[in-house]
């Protein structure tokens, strides 16, 4: 392996691991600024213990996309020093915006939001959580404007004394067409995330409550003491200090009211949220489609491991053969023409193959090899498809058991229950296979030529990767490799310890104004 080897693993490894955290962030600042805003305005008790509960898990999640963003950003100087170099003039303004405008946005309004509960009026205190949502979307905004800068350079000159790409237009790289549609892309990818994690989460204790009120009811008026999360291995919550003890018979009723007031409400939005957001992923995919053939043919190519220049070409959905030996490649399983469809909106347009494009590159650019791993390409491509299937049958299966204010139970109960729990990674997986496709698919490119652009702007990873030794790199890897295996732990740890813990009682708006009478607190019983 070489260093460039070493370098481009490394990046990969650790970005893609900061894009599990960052979609969750993305989506559900928006979906925990709804739930509070529904709070407010009809004033029903579970959408505050939902606000509460998700913010949770909300702040876990962002603390520690905080931490990987920041040790990413070393990479660029220390691994990638010719490419820092290279786009720094043109990186520089989005990247500043982002630091100083979205990041001082989000981090100043999430501490008001986290301390303000108390101290701030209701109003200003859900502005709060709504300009995180905001902030967070316009540093995925700036960042999306960057890498879109990357796979198609618009608005720069090539400076031929100082070798680098110089910034000419900043409008023009912030309404690059390639940003325009991978930021909704992106953010639609993100919302999805988040309301199937919102509708996995709420739908496994939908069913968990529900039969913890059940059960209770059976088993008689025993009190709450020893029924819920203290058997079911939900640690040091349990019944206990959740106010089993003094609600008394209150606490089953209690569960069963948590699943219809809580878990039930929250799902079904995040639901819905899930259909919305896949229309807008599949539209906005189709756009990037059409870019990506205009801009990145090779790209395109790859994707479909289409060798040789076709018209009419189909949609394989499988395909054997070595991939990357060209000649090899054999498609099993075709839908006829359906790339040239999705590439130009014509069945019989005229695609160019991945031998094709690098012989044109050999003659405009030079010798060498332009062709990126078309096994990881094509795979990647289908594994961004295929894996939103499982947010797909949890939102179809999800409407279905809870349409007419209905609560899943029974044996229903049980495989909802199973189908929350693996629908739950599918979209992060999504998302991974999606950059994994759009950032090894514009290989060897750092910054790839942009077809109608300026023909100086391009950078190989060969020229752009830092001039270290490999053992330099593979000390690195080890270190990152160590770091984010153990954020990754933490974050793990902590998110499964807190959906498991559940709502908190004290979260009850009767705790929040301790001075209303005990007659009153008792009337909610949670
Ligand atoms: Fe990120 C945090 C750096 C990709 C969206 N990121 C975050 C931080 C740094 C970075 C330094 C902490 C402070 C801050 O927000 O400025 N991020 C990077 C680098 C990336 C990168 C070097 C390039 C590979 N990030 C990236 C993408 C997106 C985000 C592609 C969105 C589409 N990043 C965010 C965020 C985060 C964040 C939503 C995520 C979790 C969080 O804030 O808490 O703003
Ligand atoms: Fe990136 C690379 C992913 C974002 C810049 N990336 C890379 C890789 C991967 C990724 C996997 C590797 C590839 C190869 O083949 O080598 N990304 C990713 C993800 C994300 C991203 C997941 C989300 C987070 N990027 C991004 C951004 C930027 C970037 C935003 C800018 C700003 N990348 C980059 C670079 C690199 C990469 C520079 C290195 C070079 C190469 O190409 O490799
Ligand atoms: Fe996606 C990317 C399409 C789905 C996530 N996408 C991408 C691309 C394309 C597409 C074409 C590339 C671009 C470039 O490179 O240039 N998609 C698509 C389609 C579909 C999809 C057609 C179907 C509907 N996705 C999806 C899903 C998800 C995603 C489901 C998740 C959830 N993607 C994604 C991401 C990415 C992509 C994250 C990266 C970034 C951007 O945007 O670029």
């Amino acid at each position: 392996m070489s260093a460039l080897d070493v370098a481009r693993w490394q990046f990969g490894m650790t970005t893609v691991m900061h894009f599990i955290l960052v979609p969750l962030t993305i989506g559900l600042a928006p979906l925990i600024a709804v739930m509070q805003t529904v709070w407010l305005v009809t004033g029903r008790p579970g959408w505050l213990r939902a606000t509460k509960f998700f913010g949770k898990l909300f702040l876990i999640n962002f603390a520690l996309g905080v931490a990987t963003g920041i040790v990413q950003e070393f990479q660029f100087g220390m691994a990638w020093s010719e490419y820092s170099r290279f786009v720094g003039d043109v990186f520089g303004a989005p990247l500043a915006l982002e630091g100083l405008v979205a990041f001082f946005m989000e981090s100043t309004f999430l501490g008001l939001w986290i301390f303000g509960w108390t101290r701030l009026p209701k109003i200003v205190h859900l502005a709060c959580i709504w300009l995180v949502a905001i902030g967070v979307n316009a540093s995925a905004y700036f960042i999306i404007a960057a890498n879109s800068w990357m796979q198609h350079p618009v608005g720069a000159t090539y400076n031929p004394e100082t070798k680098r790409a110089e910034l000419t237009s900043i409008w023009a790289v912030l309404t690059n067409v390639t940003t325009l549609a991978a930021f909704p892309h992106t953010v639609a990818g993100s919302v999805l995330t988040a309301g199937t994690f919102v509708a996995a989460v709420g739908g496994w204790w939908m069913v968990r409550a529900s039969r913890q009120g059940e059960r209770s009811d059976g088993g008689g008026n025993d009190g709450g003491g020893n029924d819920g999360g203290g058997n079911d291995g939900g640690g040091n919550d349990g019944g206990g200090n959740d106010g089993g003890g003094n609600d008394g018979g209150g606490k089953e009723r209690g569960e069963i009211d948590l699943a219809r007031t809580l878990f039930r409400p929250v799902t079904v939005l995040a639901l819905w949220v899930m259909v919305a957001s896949a229309a807008v992923l599949f539209l906005t995919g189709d756009t990037q489609g059409k870019l990506m053939f205009k801009q990145q043919p090779m790209k395109m190519a790859s994707a479909e491991s289409l060798c040789h220049t076709e018209t009419g070409a189909g949609f394989s959905l499988l395909t054997t053969g070595t991939h990357n030996n060209c000649d090899s490649v054999q498609h099993v399983i075709t839908i006829p023409r359906l790339t040239s469809f999705l590439a130009t909106s014509t069945f019989d347009s005229t695609l160019p193959g991945v031998a094709e494009m690098q012989e044109h590159y050999e003659q405009t650019i030079g010798p060498g090899d332009y062709r990126p791993n078309l096994f990881v390409t094509y795979w990647a491509f289908r594994a961004m498809m295929g894996w939103s299937v499982g947010s797909g049958a949890l939102a179809l299966v999800g409407l279905w058991l809870t349409w007419k204010r209905r609560i899943p139970t029974g044996r229903a109960a049980t495989w909802f229950s199973r189908l929350c729990l693996i629908a739950l990674p599918t979209p992060f997986l999504a998302n991974s296979s999606g950059w994994v496709f759009t950032e090894m698919g514009r290989q060897p490119w750092v910054v790839a030529p942009n077809p109608s652009g300026n023909p100086n702007i391009h950078l190989t990873v060969q020229e752009a990767v830092s001039d270290h030794s490999v053992t330099t790199m593979a000390f690195s890897i080890v270190v990152f490799a160590a770091l984010y295996g153990s954020l990754y732990l933490v974050w793990f740890g902590l998110m499964r310890r807190y959906v498991i813990e559940g709502p908190l009682a004290h979260d009850d708006p009767d705790h929040a104004a301790p001075e209303q009478d005990a007659a009153d607190r008792l009337s909610f019983a949670y």
